[in-house]
């Protein structure tokens, strides 16, 4: 597969860019990539490098595109928007469109605020957990990603767990001494915590389904205890469903768990394909924010109407009868496919699926946490990701990534990346 011009704007991009992109796992080192692949157009669920290869793509931009790309919907009331204007730094009609949509879908979501990513919704929610209970500590997850505020910052997933990188520099010890650790799935662990420091904690915030350390679902019975830990002890629970918001359930995984959160944290779906990020919960919580309430929080592109227009018609299409029905069904068959072709070669792996969101580990299973995520061979995942790259197949460049499932997909698009991955571990 020719890379060249791939090649030559990452030449160009480490003379004006950190490291050559904007974000680290895109450079794609996480899987022996000595470039990255600069990413030019897209339709459905075809996506076109800068030399012109097209790629079946289980990435979606991480998550945004359940839809695929080029949807009439979006499209239509994207271009429509642009005709009238694409930022007022006021309130629109449109705005009000969107938080409908999400408080009708997501159980826990009374009132909601837009701001313009994941990192903005999480740290916002935290401010505002902080100022309800008037308490500071913050119990977190080993593994589990909240974007790139400091007080999340400590033992993350997504980037920081591909590139192995240590506490970032420039986090003080300070800002992340409330910040309390706890391992992923294991409720007696909190229940010590809270036992010892209740009294202190502000909230725990935990995705769901985890997403950034690879797909790991809760173990039965875990978030339920998470539940009634921090009811017991006045802390808010936060769920941060950035990934799993509209991706594993329309209402999200508080709906699919039955187990509902104080407050809520959502981005990349809801935007459709643009900036975007939520956070929301119930009414007395959120009417503390400002103007409501006392605890400030701000933003002059939030409620941006492109990203309102897109993200409204992104949930319109998924409200429609038997959408999450069609998504389950392709999903099962991506499955189906990549774990047929591993089991059939003897090759040691586990395959972690909720909903449209799924990683196959190069490891016996089960992978229920951080430690047997790390088990997992991340340079037999470089070689497969390599391997599918060539005959097509765009992965998440990251053994600790989910593979995203669009409704765009398409029979012979599963067809070919089954393909890829039986050629793959024939030759094993
Ligand atoms: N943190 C994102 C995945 N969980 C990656 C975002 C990006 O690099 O674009």
């Amino acid at each position: 597969m020719k890379t060249e011009t791939s090649k030559r704007l990452f030449d160009e991009a480490l003379k004006c860019i950190p490291g050559g992109v904007n974000s680290p796992v895109r450079a794609m080192k996480g899987v022996g990539m000595s470039h990255p692949l600069f990413m030019s157009r897209a339709r459905g669920a075809h996506i076109w490098d800068a030399d012109g290869n097209e790629l079946v793509d289980f990435v979606s931009s991480w998550g945004p595109m359940i839809l695929g790309w080029g949807h009439p919907e979006v499209v239509g009331r994207l271009r429509a928007q642009i005709d009238l204007g694409t930022s007022f730094g006021a309130p629109t009609e449109l705005e009000v469109e969107l938080a409908r949509l999400i408080c009708d879908a997501v159980p826990s979501v009374e009132l909601v605020r837009m701001v313009n990513s994941g990192t903005e919704a999480t740290m916002s929610a935290l401010r505002v957990a902080r100022g309800f209970t008037r308490r500071d500590k913050v119990v977190k997850f080993v593994g589990c990603y909240h974007g790139h505020a400091d007080p999340f910052l400590a033992a993350a997933g997504s980037g920081v767990l591909t590139l192995a990188l240590p506490d970032s520099p420039g986090v003080t010890r300070a800002t992340t001494a409330d910040t309390i650790l706890v391992e992923y799935n294991d409720a007696a662990a909190l229940g010590e915590v809270f036992a010892a420091r209740g009294a202190e904690i502000a909230c725990v915030i935990v995705e769901p389904v985890a997403g950034n350390m690879g797909v790991v679902p809760p173990q039965p019975g875990f978030l339920e205890a998470v539940r009634r830990l921090c009811s017991d002890s006045g802390a808010l629970l936060i769920f941060d469903e950035v990934i799993t918001g509209f991706r594993v359930a329309w209402g999200g995984a508080q709906e699919l768990y039955g187990v509902i959160p104080d407050m809520t944290t959502l981005g990349k779906i809801i935007g459709g394909g643009l900036p975007v990020g939520a956070f929301g919960g119930r009414a007395d919580i959120m009417e503390t924010v400002a103007p409501l309430g006392t605890t400030y929080q701000a933003g002059t592109l939030s409620g941006n109407p492109l990203a309102m227009a897109a993200g409204s018609a992104t949930l319109r299409v998924l409200a429609e009868p038997g959408v999450y029905e069609r998504l389950e069904a392709r999903a099962q068959q991506v499955c189906q496919g990549l774990v047929a072709a591993a089991v059939g070669a003897g090759v040691p792996t586990t395959l972690n699926r909720v909903g449209a969101m799924m990683t196959l580990f190069f490891c016996e299973g089960p992978v229920t946490g951080f430690a047997d995520a790390g088990r997992a061979d991340t340079a037999l995942y470089g070689r497969y990701w390599r391997h599918m790259l060539e005959h097509g197949v765009y992965l998440a460049p990251s053994q600790f990534e989910s593979a995203m499932i669009s409704l765009a997909l398409t029979d012979a698009d599963v067809a070919l990346a089954t393909d890829a991955a039986a050629s793959f571990f024939e030759v094993l």
